[in-house]
């Protein structure tokens, strides 16, 4: 008999005339579908919490959206994340659902899902079946650059208001091992999913059908180590590695501490003062007009410096250099030719 425990996240009350979306993940969900392909790829050698066979599915009453995720660990590190596999299922009519993937740090609280560390395009998957066996879907999200040092999670968001009635696949028999959590409503993908899986609801919890595949990250990488002088910007495209030359004498030279502000540029702060602002770097996109990018650097100090940009697509790179004891304050410098778009 076919039981969804469809009323997971229950019914919710509107939040007020609050604005929602952080112009981050919503901006993302209005570019075309991405490539899909619904044909059984399954992500079977991957990273498997699940048993294989699923004895139910949980979904949301929510008329606005669902974000559901489980904790994925690839065991070594530094991993980059190329492919998830999601198990999708449905009890009603409408048969194709359309979703993105949202990547946290599992930094929150006790391991919980914490800092968002990417959202994929939208992913449209078509002929879902109906009933409990569900199938996989494959997203390739290798394009999103996310190489992680521990544990994440990942999970669908989707709006439940147009898609109803549709189930991520639940394992309820198999070993587990791996926490979930679900969000719902109008910030659901934005703030941390923050209900915990085994849940009153679903006591019987052991797995999402929720499936990566990860893979060793090349030379040719960003690997972002914050403290130690490495920011990747634009989805990891950009490897901007630096350090700073100080007053003392001999003068000392150490990493910069740098502290993204989003995806396209970063703030770089001293050992002495790390959230200071005394470097600011930004990679905007003038792909539609100059056919480059177009890398900013500025400068709020009297040190040295020395950061080199390196475009992991092209090869392409530049260095910035600056002698501590120029004389001069920094002006703030455009490269619109460097940085080609292809
Ligand atoms: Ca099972
Ligand atoms: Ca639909």
């Amino acid at each position: 008999m076919i039981r969804f425990a469809c009323a997971l996240f229950g019914a919710l009350l509107l939040l007020t005339s609050t604005a929602y979306g952080d112009g981050l993940a919503e901006s993302k969900d209005l570019l075309p579908l991405g490539s899909y392909s619904p044909n059984k790829m399954d992500c079977a050698g991957g990273i498997q919490t699940d048993d294989g066979s699923f004895e139910n599915g949980y979904g949301t009453t929510s008329v606005f959206f669902g974000h559901i995720v489980m904790k994925v660990d690839p065991g070594s590190y530094p991993a980059k994340v190329d492919t998830v596999c999601t198990c999708w299922q449905r009890a009603g009519t409408d048969s194709s659902i359309d979703y993105s993937l949202v990547f946290w740090d599992s930094d929150g609280p006790g391991g919980s899902p914490g800092t968002r560390l990417a959202v994929s395009e939208t992913f449209l998957a078509t002929g879902v079946p109906s009933g409990l066996s569900g199938q996989f879907y494959q997203a390739d999200v290798s394009g999103l650059g996310l190489i992680v040092n521990r544990p994440f999670y990942v999970g669908p968001k989707w709006d439940s208001g147009d898609n109803d009635n549709f189930f991520v696949c639940a394992d309820e028999n198999g070993p587990g091992g791996q926490p979930a959590y679900f969000g719902h409503g109008l910030f659901a993908g934005i703030t941390p999913p923050d209900n915990v899986l085994p849940s009153v609801s679903t006591p019987n919890y052991r797995a999402l059908g929720i499936r990566a595949v990860t893979s060793e990250p090349t030379s040719a990488d960003c690997i972002e180590d914050l403290e130690n002088g490495m920011v990747c910007l634009r989805d990891g495209r950009f490897e901007i590695s630096g350090t700073w030359t100080d007053f003392s004498n001999p003068p000392v030279t150490q990493p910069l501490i740098w502290t993204p502000q989003e995806d396209i540029n970063a703030t770089a702060g001293f050992q002495n003062n790390p959230t200071g602002i005394q470097i600011v770097m930004r990679a905007a996109d003038a792909c539609s007009v100059t056919g480059t990018y177009w890398l900013w650097l500025g400068g709020f100090t009297d040190a040295g410096w020395d950061i080199t940009v390196r475009d992991t697509v092209t090869g392409n790179q530049r260095t910035w250099t600056r002698d501590r004891s120029s004389g001069n304050f920094p002006t703030t410098t455009r490269d619109t030719s460097t940085f080609t778009c292809n």
